[in-house]
């Protein structure tokens, strides 16, 4: 099971960033990538009983990019209650980090060596070769662009949540176009029943205004 899902807000040329963060400060749609990417679904994935047995702790996992990981605040990293998974080609990257060590932290290489780590920590104990305490429900890559590309191209992504600004702000990264062919944008009513099912629990739908800024979430699903 190497699926994942990308989270994603985008204004509405696509950018996503602007010298090395993000472009805007948006309270409601962070507390709603927080809500998306922390909550465990019961059902979300595998089933059965484990935890209770093994000491397993099951948190969703979020894959990252280097540079998105050093852009997230200090004082927010690594994200709480989540399984961080940083990209970086530099083996060494975390050797010096204050993170490393930490059992929600862990490094991979590539895209593909982050979801084959992932993919380990899905089933219960057992076949992960060093035996770890964490298992992974739903994965999520989270950024950035360079990730992105890869990430809508793979056959395993399900899902892009797409939080769409209304807006076009100055930008110097961009999110990868999203094939028609490969993806169906769910209508308004349909993306926001899809978010409460998903997250078996109430989600605001339609337009929504935050400062200067109004934007919605959409779903995308794979074809
Ligand atoms: N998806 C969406 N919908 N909105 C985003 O802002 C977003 N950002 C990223 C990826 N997907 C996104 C990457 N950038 C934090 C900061 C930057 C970031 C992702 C996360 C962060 O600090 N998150 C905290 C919440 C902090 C707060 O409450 O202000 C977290 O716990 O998730």
């Amino acid at each position: 099971m190497r699926s994942f899902s990308i989270v994603v807000a985008a204004d509405r040329a696509m950018g996503i960033g602007k010298n090395r963060g993000l472009p805007w400060r948006l309270r409601k749609d962070m507390a709603f990538f927080a809500k998306i990417t922390s909550k465990v679904v019961q059902g979300a994935q595998d089933a059965t009983t484990i935890g209770e047995l093994t000491h397993q702790r099951r948190v969703n996992a979020c894959i990252m990019g280097r540079k998105t990981w050093e852009s997230i605040p200090k004082k927010f990293r690594p994200l709480t209650d989540r399984f961080n998974v940083i990209v970086s080609r530099d083996p060494h990257y975390l050797d010096d980090k204050p993170e490393k060590g930490n059992p929600l932290v862990a490094l991979a290489t590539s895209f593909e060596a982050a979801l084959d780590l992932v993919e380990s920590l899905q089933s219960p104990s057992s076949s992960s070769p060093s035996t770890s305490s964490i298992q992974v429900a739903r994965t999520f890559l989270i950024g950035g662009a360079q990730l992105y590309n890869e990430g809508v191209r793979s056959k395993d992504c399900t899902h892009i949540f797409l939080t769409r600004i209304d807006a076009t702000v100055d930008c110097d990264t961009f999110f990868p176009e999203i094939s028609p062919s490969e993806y169906q944008l769910l209508p308004s009513t349909e993306s926001h029943e899809f978010l409460e099912n998903y997250l078996q629990e109430s989600v605001e739908g339609g337009v929504i205004e935050e400062g200067s800024y109004q934007y919605e979430y959409t779903v995308y699903n794979r074809i």
